[in-house]
């Protein structure tokens, strides 16, 4: 087949290249990408901490199976490891927790006892695995994850562990508050009293132990990129403007307006900005605006702020066998994932950091998690603020007055003017018709417009894998062959010359 119809795909992000990649291969001879930055990947981010290989962005394959198309494409290229490349690896179903080797330290300056937290731990994670089954019930009579967790752990507590000393139970509460800001991480949010409870159980989890890539996550994007015409992408161009429904230009129904002033006629238009920067500029980038059932939906969806903050010393304070530090504030009541002053406390918010493996590769690094408004906040600090408040949390929980950090370096995605902060979440109310909302083309159903103008693709508009890599590149797929099959319906449909 070969398709002179244009398309121009808004953001060079893994669901634009994976949309551009498939029309390419589908024969569309005229499809451009415009990207904002100077840079291909988008929240596929990789950098450097001085000699290591570091992720800003994405950071593992969640789910790495004969299902998950990132590590398909992984595996092809030659990107992964030879353990993440085992069947057993791939059939490990984890559901979203893999079994990471914790270490548990307090702030006064323990290193805690695993058995002491564990029955916390267990009791949290059947919470939130019972959490994901209200699916279907709108998620009554809990509007919010963390309404739910709170009410149903404090009664547990109460009724399991009421003949255990006040101090456990008490630290025990801590760790639920702590898990809580786990979960705000996971799930890219503020805190949990934000994430829907009704569609929490929308997200799908594939089968295989999370891996990483050691050459770094960009190197998915740079084998993407090898197989596309070289001139195919624009960088630095920003859009301002769709107008659709163009009735300026007969030929073209679309009509690109960039930051620049550049116009670009084309037929359809692949959109995969962020939710997070569709929220902020969903008013001026479209004209005429979305329709109101799918304004409704960018606004139930949340979109929220995950950073991390990576951390390297000289020698180790976690055990050699650790892959998860959590740190639990032995102050905090109410299991609350929020804190009362942001400005004061807000490495509070911190639940903890994952270790970098192995050792000989990167030496001691530790990757540091901070969701919300508290992670917001940390993006206005200078560097040496946030190196000089790390360097007291970290001298607080290991009791040692001289332990230093050798370098520090953290992500700023909510001030990232293109994304505007992480990833998607399903918000309260939320239901599985915003995310069918999300992708539905524009003119919508029905009208006698001109179709398919307006394609929404990007990790926010997948109805399972929302929040992914591998969600986003399906997105990108799914768009692209709509069109294909669009093409296809009409060159069968034509009358034989
Ligand atoms: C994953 C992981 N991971 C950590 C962190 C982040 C994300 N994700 P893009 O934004 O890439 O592209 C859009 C482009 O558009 C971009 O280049 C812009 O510059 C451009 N643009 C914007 N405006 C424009 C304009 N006006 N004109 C032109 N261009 C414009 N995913 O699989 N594994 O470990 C993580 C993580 C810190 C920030 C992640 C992870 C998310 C992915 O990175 C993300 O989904 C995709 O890269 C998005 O691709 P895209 O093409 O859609 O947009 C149980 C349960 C709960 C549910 N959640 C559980 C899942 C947990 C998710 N975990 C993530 C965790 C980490 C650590």
């Amino acid at each position: 087949m070969s398709v002179n119809a244009k398309v121009v795909i808004v953001g060079c992000g893994i669901s634009g290249i994976a949309a551009a990649q498939r029309l390419v291969n589908a024969g569309f001879q005229h499809v451009q990408i415009l990207e904002a930055t100077a840079r291909s990947g988008g929240r596929v981010k990789t950098g450097t901490l001085g000699d290591n290989i570091i992720e800003i962005g994405a950071n593992w394959i969640h789910g790495p199976s004969e299902e998950n198309p990132v590590f398909c494409l992984a595996r092809q290229y030659g990107l992964l490891e030879p353990d993440a490349l085992t069947p057993e690896n791939q059939a490990m179903d984890v559901e979203g927790h893999p079994p990471w080797v914790p270490n548990f330290f307090s702030s006064s300056g323990r290193k805690l006892n695993a058995e002491d937290i564990y029955p916390a731990q267990e009791m949290f994670l059947e919470l939130m695995s019972e959490g994901s089954k209200f699916e279907s019930q709108g998620g009554e009579p809990w509007a919010c994850v963390g309404d739910f967790i709170r009410s149903e752990a404090e009664q547990q507590a109460a009724e399991k562990w009421k003949d255990i000393d006040a101090a456990t139970r008490c630290l025990r509460l801590c760790v639920i508050s702590n898990m809580l800001k786990v979960e705000c991480c996971v799930n890219g949010a503020h805190s949990m009293d934000e994430v829907g409870l009704g569609a929490y159980g929308l997200y799908k989890t594939l089968p295989g132990l999370d891996c990483t890539f050691p050459g770094g996550y960009e190197g998915l994007i740079k084998n993407l990129m090898s197989e596309l015409p070289s001139d195919l992408v624009t960088y630095n161009r920003p859009v301002r403007c769709v107008h659709w429904n163009n009735t300026e230009k007969e030929e073209n129904s679309v009509m690109i307006e960039c930051d620049d002033q550049k116009k670009i006629a084309t037929d359809h238009v692949i959109v995969t900005v962020p939710l997070g920067y569709l929220k902020k500029h969903h008013s001026t980038l479209f004209s005429p605006p979305l329709p109101l059932h799918k304004l409704h939906s960018v606004e139930r969806l949340g979109f929220g702020t995950s950073n991390k903050i990576y951390v390297e010393f000289d020698s180790p304070w976690w055990d050699a066998d650790c892959e998860v530090i959590y740190l639990v504030w032995e102050d905090e009541d109410g299991m609350l994932d929020q804190v009362p002053d942001v400005q004061r406390s807000w490495i509070k918010k911190l639940f903890g950091f994952t270790v970098l493996k192995p050792s000989e590769r990167y030496g001691h690094v530790l990757c540091g998690w901070i969701a919300g408004h508290e992670s917001e906040y940390m993006e206005t600090l200078s560097e040496q603020e946030v190196t000089h408040t790390m360097t007291q949390l970290i001298r607080r929980f290991t009791g040692n007055p001289t332990v230093t950090p050798r370098r520090v370096l953290r992500s700023q995605w909510f001030h990232d003017p293109w994304t505007c902060g992480s990833y998607s979440y399903p918000g309260k109310g939320c239901s599985a018709q915003d995310l069918e909302n999300m992708m539905e083309p524009l003119p919508t159903k029905g009208s006698l417009l001109q179709p398919l103008q307006v394609l929404f693709a990007g990790e926010a508009t997948h109805p399972c894998y929302y929040s992914t890599v591998h969600g986003a590149l399906l997105t990108g797929w799914r768009e692209a062959d709509r069109l294909i099959s669009h093409y296809s319906a009409i060159s069968t449909s034509e009358p034989p010359k």
